[in-house]
Order: C-alpha cells, then sequence, then structure tokens
C-alpha cells in the first residue's frame, strides 16, 4: 500500500511538530464487505486532499491550533480481524501519548477496531457512542459476514454492551427494530422524527456517559449533501444539523475521540469530500470544545 504523505490542513498547521499535536489522525482504508457502491478504500487520501482547503476559524476558534498529526495510514490488505486490532493499537497509542485519536475510514467497520483501542485505555470508564448514521448496524450477520459494515454496531454492542445513542437512521430491518426495542442501552432519534420535532432537547438521555466517542457515518448526511458513499440514502440530516449535535454534545460531555467513515470519493466531484473534511475539522472543534467546558486535560 502506498503511504499516504498528505496531512490534515497541513498548510495552515503543518508548522506544529506532531510531538506537540493534540489530534491523531489514523487513516484506515478498509474496504472489505461493501454491498452497494464500492471506493471507500480512497476515502482518507480524499479527506485529507480536500482538507487542504479547510479555513482554519471553525465557530470562532481554530481548532487546528491545538496540532495535528496524520499517523502513516493502517495496512488494510491483511485479513479483517488482523486490520481491526492494528487500528485498535493506534487508537490505543494514541490515548496513551495524551493524544485524541481521529480514525479516518473506510468502511464502517472500522469503528470496531477503533472503539477495541479505546476501552483498552478507559477499561474502568463507561464511554457512551454518539452514531450519526442513515442505518442502525445492528445485524446479526450481513451477506454471510459477521464483520460487515451493516453489523458494527451490533459486535460493539455484543462485547462492550456500551449506551449507545443514533441519529439520522432512515433505513433499517426488522431484525434491527427488533432489537432495537429490545436493547434498552441502545437510544435514537431517527431521521423523521428529528425533521419533524427537531434535535430532542436534552438530545440525549440524563444518565448517558460523560466521555464520549462519536462514529460518523457520512451516509447520515441526506444523499443531496452527501452522493459519494455506498448507499445515499434521501431523508437525511443536513450540515447545521450536524452542527447543532456536536454543540449540544459537548456542552456538558466530552468528546473522546471520533471516527468518521464510509466517504467513497468519485472523481471530478470535490464537494462531498469537502464536506467530510469539514466534518472532520468540526470533529476537532466539537474536542477542543468539550475538553474547555468540562475543564478536562
Ligand atoms: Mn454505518
Amino acid at each position: 500500500m502506498r503511504e499516504s504523505s498528505l496531512g490534515f490542513c497541513n498548510c495552515e498547521f503543518g508548522h506544529i511538530p506532531n510531538e506537540e499535536s493534540l489530534f491523531r489522525v489514523i487513516p484506515a482504508p478498509l474496504e472489505k464487505s461493501v454491498s452497494y457502491g464500492g471506493g471507500t478504500k480512497a476515502g482518507p487520501e480524499a479527506i485529507l486532499a480536500a482538507s487542504e482547503e479547510l479555513e482554519p476559524v471553525y465557530l470562532g476558534t481554530v481548532p487546528g491550533e491545538a496540532g495535528i498529526e496524520v499517523a502513516p495510514p493502517v495496512n488494510c490488505d491483511l485479513e479483517c480481524q488482523s486490520v481491526l486490532d492494528q487500528i485498535g493499537l493506534e487508537v490505543f497509542r494514541s490515548l496513551d501519548t495524551k493524544k485524541v485519536p481521529v480514525v479516518l475510514g473506510g468502511e464502517h467497520t472500522v469503528t470496531y477496531g477503533a472503539y477495541s483501542g479505546i476501552k483498552r485505555f478507559f477499561s474502568n470508564d463507561d464511554i457512551g457512542i454518539i452514531q450519526i448514521d442513515a442505518h442502525a448496524d445492528l445485524r446479526d450477520q450481513y451477506q454471510g459476514n459477521p464483520l460487515s459494515h451493516a453489523c458494527v454496531m451490533r459486535r460493539i454492542s455484543e462485547q462492550w454492551n456500551p449506551r449507545i445513542h443514533q441519529i439520522g437512521v432512515r433505513g433499517i430491518s426488522k431484525e434491527e427494530f427488533d432489537f432495537r426495542n429490545s436493547h434498552p442501552h441502545i437510544t435514537f432519534q431517527d431521521a423523521p422524527e428529528l425533521w419533524k420535532q427537531g434535535l430532542s432537547k436534552p438530545f440525549l438521555p440524563d444518565d448517558f456517559p460523560s466521555k464520549v466517542y462519536l462514529t460518523f457515518d457520512v451516509d447520515g448526511l441526506d444523499a443531496s449533501l452527501m452522493p459519494s458513499t455506498g448507499t445515499p440514502s434521501p431523508g437525511g440530516l443536513f450540515w447545521h444539523q450536524v452542527e447543532t449535535i456536536l454543540e449540544e454534545l459537548v456542552r456538558d460531555r466530552e468528546l473522546i475521540g471520533f471516527d468518521l467513515v464510509e466517504l467513497a470519493p468519485c472523481p471530478q466531484f470535490n464537494s462531498p469530500d469537502f464536506t467530510a473534511a469539514v466534518a472532520v475539522y468540526a470533529g476537532m472543534w466539537a474536542v477542543c470544545e468539550g475538553r474547555e467546558n468540562n475543564a478536562i486535560r
């Protein structure tokens, strides 16, 4: 695999030494279980390329001033579980060196690896998961594969039983619908309710953990905003809804890491790649804001 030499918004923040950087971006170009449109293995590189067009100020602050290191891409040519183990190790190492991991997929399966690294580091803490997604990803198997992107939250749920809050779901199987309804640790605000009622206030249950990991499947966005993904779906989130979710999230909770997955770039069509880069930068804003609001070092 070719090693990416790209940074994240390098033209603005490339002068900050890696050892001083708060963020560690981990490219994870995994593409093994794609069921419809392919191309997500090109996602991380497209996001890094698009990041060079970002403006540094976001909501009145400059999150990139905290420093953004980009790790070499995870070797995704190995067997799937080995790739997930590598991602978990990279996430653990990031946290262990006081950095905030930012995983770029690749298919949604990468979140299983990423969360394993989160739980290895925060072994005594409850870490809630916010999942922005068009799909619940709670299938036991999909096309015979338990490590399919469509099963990732089921695997995480079975292994660690964390609190999960899903936002923007609008494609769900009967199996997933029943599973979700019989597992009260999984809460949700699906896309139709989000559209009709606006974001719930408060948007998370009161007893949701104070430390949160975000997994952002770009197909949670409306297909008009995000056509460059395996399963673009109508009726999804628009940008300022995402921004509001992040603002509400860090008002009294801390974002300890996040991933952004399932971008499948279309050649000659830059806007979704740039949207994904903005989403990553917005996530970094949320990390900084959460640390400040909650005075966590
Ligand atoms: Mn997903």
